[in-house]
């Protein structure tokens, strides 16, 4: 039967806009005085907007009902999807006529765009990765669906108090929020707390289920993602946690007031806030309530989907459904699935089995040992006891596997138990993760070869098929045509306007390098966008950068390993070089810090205080503000990328070699055409590969030096041999960065003189250093670095996350587009 489709009948006219922004003030927001107008123009054109993309939202859900399709479901605790209005601007093409529209109100796109908030549901680089996933899905019309949640308090924001880092909620919803509708009638239950008990079922066989449970609702919220100019909107589901119905009428009845409402918050509480660690923050019960709350509402809901359609029958359902795991945060969907699909589907093990492991894929995002996710037994047969006994079972047939591929090698399953004992006995996520999935991948290519030869290599003797790499990518849509339409401009106007679906075609604009008028009108837009960062800077930290200066950005959550510390040593080496006359060479520099630490490690704030501090004595120094300034960015977060990112001239991707899984940054960095100072370090090496030596400053030590070095490394004698460093070091003994406040940088000096600092932040001081100063050589060169800037963007093309989104379905979900 051939379906009924209905086309896009609102036009993108500026006139129909215009009478829609009418409409909506008069009709939607109740807005009848012109005085309201303005401060009611964002929610206006938003749903405006919204209009266009409801329409499309309609058409894939029609193109996708019925016949059956194969679809993939992205599960992730986190979506940092930032702002949505000027994306969807984008990919619905109605630049012109908006901008028109608003004209009429004596507005512009820019101040409207400034004032909607970000949806900061997300850390850092995995959740904006799962961002960039979700709009390249739905512009290569996949049919991809996100699960998340919707947290009412999104990623904490920063502000600084004499220098120090200061956490204020982020309460975005506030205001509300046009681009979500909440589908109650698609509300889910979710079990907590009872116990596990045996019974003998009508059939006569003998099951499990799981009783006196404590059950919190999920209730859906869903977000359009609009594809690029493709008529498509997928639907990213976002989960709110409310109390049940029942619950309430029973502590009510007893009359306990007060109580009854206490315990409405308890089932709430679990969608109020994402926790603000880029590292795992371990134990924590209500966070392992949020990822079974997500886990099992979303499986719950792709299975009431399916019985839709096929009733209890469950043979194909592997051939349709695919979910991949964004790290290990929604990994007990493993055994939520065979608990489904046995418990409440009456199911065999064996079947069950087949199924989860035909349909689970698993990303890994990390190899800091410290930042694997584990689970106490203890907590995890309290909170969900069913789920804890089936990991038994599945953890009790695997070794079973193991014992017979390895005979007597009780190391060995000691080493890959999914329970690992001791003390404390707890269950190893990421373990659970590889022996669920039929697909186990890294996020670039080092880091995948480390998760083979290091962390997981048991399991990679055991299968090698399951492990692959996807290195990540960013959607050149937000990253380039959207942050940056002088560049987008000039590109399109070169090249024409094909590399906005497909970046490969970037690489066209490589031979322009050579062009001195393309070269010109480059370094045309890069001042510019210049401008654009330095009032930015001036307005934020009320620090003045010279703009003929090279601007010098690192920015990102706040670790030990990404070594922001190094930096700032190589800022406090240039001040001492400047203050001592020792100027030669000396170019002027503008350094840009930027990023939150999580609000429970120390060393991280201190390092925040310590720039900030720094900052104060380099930028009050009337002799220095020729040469250097320093200015630390507050609250960073996805809206500030996009001003940062066209405007620099050099990303620093510093991290120790071996530490940082991919990075993402570096590549919206490159995509704009900054140059890179990194290490040969996750997708460092690609971009290194992919711009050639002679367009990158490439430094530091590599993982393979690093074991090597780390038994004799001797941070004491680096510094006694290394005048520089000893000067620098001496300064922040001495306290000349914290006069008033004697010894609070000790703790970092310490952690650079520990012979086992894992960073290696002295040993690769030097090399550093170094570097720094030779690209501060190129930078004076206009011509060659304005080329190697070209070559940057013209190299960017792999760093698409739609090439990475392709090498996803093809590879690993075999899911073929719908093309409308
Ligand atoms: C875990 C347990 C409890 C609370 C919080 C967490 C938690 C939350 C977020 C643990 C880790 C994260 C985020 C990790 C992250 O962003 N990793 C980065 O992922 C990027 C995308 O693949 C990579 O580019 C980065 O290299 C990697 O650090």
């Amino acid at each position: 039967m051939d379906k009924k489709i209905p086309e896009p009948v609102l036009s993108n006219d500026h006139q129909e806009v215009t009478k829609d922004l009418h409409r909506h003030f008069n009709f939607t927001l109740g807005r009848f005085d012109t005085d309201d107008i303005r401060g009611y123009m964002l929610t206006a054109m938003a749903l405006t907007v919204r209009d266009r993309l409801m329409e499309r939202w309609r058409i894939t859900k029609a193109h996708e009902q019925g016949d059956k399709i194969r679809k993939v479901y992205y599960l992730s605790l986190e979506f940092l999807l930032g702002r949505s209005l000027g994306n969807a601007i984008l990919n619905l093409n109605m630049q012109d006529s908006v901008r028109q529209a608003l004209a009429d109100f004596g507005c512009t796109l820019e101040d409207i765009e400034m004032e909607e908030k970000d949806a900061g549901l997300g850390n850092g680089g995995l959740g904006r990765l799962a961002a960039c996933f979700m709009d390249s899905c739905a512009s290569l019309g996949l049919p991809v669906i996100g699960y998340g949640i919707r947290y009412e308090y999104g990623m904490f924001q920063q502000s600084f108090q004499q220098g120090r880092q200061i956490e204020q909620p982020d309460h975005w919803l506030i205001a509300g929020n046009p681009w979500e509708i909440e589908r109650n009638n698609h509300t889910r239950r979710v079990k907590f707390y009872g116990r596990s008990e045996p019974f003998t079922n009508d059939k006569g066989k003998l099951c499990m289920r799981w009783v006196d449970t404590q059950d919190v609702l999920a209730v859906p919220y869903d977000m359009p993602i609009p594809g690029y100019k493709n008529n498509k909107v997928n639907t990213l589901r976002l989960w709110k946690a409310a109390a049940t119905e029942e619950f309430n009428l029973q502590e009510f009845n007893e009359g306990d007031y007060a109580d009854a409402v206490a315990q409405k918050n308890l089932a709430e509480e679990i969608t109020m806030v994402l926790y603000p660690n880029d590292s795992s923050e371990n134990g924590k019960e209500l966070r392992l309530r949020q990822q079974y709350f997500l886990a099992s509402a979303s499986l719950q809901d792709v299975i009431e989907d399916w019985i839709k359609d096929n009733g209890d029958n469950f043979e194909a359902f592997a051939q349709y459904n695919c979910f991949q795991l964004n790290d290990t945060h929604p990994t007990l969907a493993v055994a939520e699935l065979m608990r489904l699909l046995m418990d409440e589907h009456e199911l065999d093990w064996d079947k069950a089995w087949g199924i989860t492991t035909e349909t689970m894929a698993y990303t890994n995002h990390t190899l800091l040992p410290e930042a694997l996710e584990k689970w106490s037994v203890e907590l995890l047969g309290e909170l969900l006891p069913r789920i804890l006994e089936i990991v038994y079972e599945i953890n009790a047939r695997f070794l079973a596997l193991v014992a017979h591929r390895w005979p007597g090698d009780v190391d060995r399953q000691r080493r890959m138990s999914i329970i690992e004992e001791g003390t404390i006995p707890q269950v190893r996520m990421a373990y659970l993760g590889i022996v669920g999935s039929f697909s186990v991948n890294g996020v670039a290519a080092l880091h995948s070869k480390l998760l083979t030869t290091g962390l997981f290599k048991d399991f990679y003797e055991l299968w090698p098929e399951k492990f692959n790499n996807k290195t990540n990518g960013v959607t050149p849509r937000r990253w380039l045509a959207h942050c940056n339409r002088g560049l987008g401009d000039i590109v399109t106007e070169a090249i024409g306007p094909g590399w906005k679906t497909d970046l490969a075609e970037i690489e066209k604009i490589r031979p322009f390098a050579d062009d001195p008028e393309f070269r010109a009108r480059w370094l045309e837009v890069k001042r510019k966008n210049k401008e654009a960062l330095r009032a930015r800077v001036i307005r934020k930290c009320n620090v003045e950068f010279d703009l003929d200066s090279i601007f010098d950005v690192q920015v990102k959550r706040i670790h030990e390993y990404k070594r922001q510390l190094l930096n700032i040593l190589h800022v406090i080496h240039l001040y001492d070089r400047i203050t001592r006359g020792d100027v030669a060479g000396i170019v002027p520099r503008s350094v840009l810090l930027g990023g939150k630490a999580a609000p429970g490690y120390a060393l991280a704030k201190l390092i925040i205080k310590l720039a900030n501090n720094v900052s104060q004595v380099v930028n009050s120094d009337v002799l220095v503000a020729k040469y250097l300034r320093l200015a630390f960015l507050p609250n960073y977060r996805v809206k500030s990328m996009e001003v940062i990112c066209p405007g620099t001239d050099l990303s620093e991707q510093i991290s120790t070699a071996g530490k940082e899984a991919s990075g993402t940054g570096n590549m919206k960095f490159m995509m704009n055409g900054a140059l890179t100072i990194g290490t040969y370090d996750g997708a460092n090496i690609e971009i290194l590969e992919a711009v050639g030596e002679e367009n990158f400053f490439l430094f530091g030590l590599r993982v393979e030096d690093i074991a090597d070095y780390r038994m004799q490394n001797q941070p004491n004698a680096i510094i006694e041999q290394d005048e520089d460093l000893q000067r620098v070091l001496r300064l922040i003994e001495c306290g000349h960065f914290s006069m008033f406040e004697p010894g609070i940088f000790d703790p970092i000096i310490q952690s650079i003189r520990n012979p086992m600092d894992p960073w290696m932040v002295a040993a690769d001081f030097r090399s550093y250093i170094d570097t720094q100063h030779i690209a501060a050589e190129a930078f004076t060169d206009k011509d060659r670095w304005a080329r190697s800037s070209i070559i940057n963007t013209a190299a960017s093309g792999y760093f698409s996350s739609d090439r990475t989104i392709m090498d996803y379905a093809n590879e690993i979900w075999k899911l073929k587009s719908c093309k409308l």
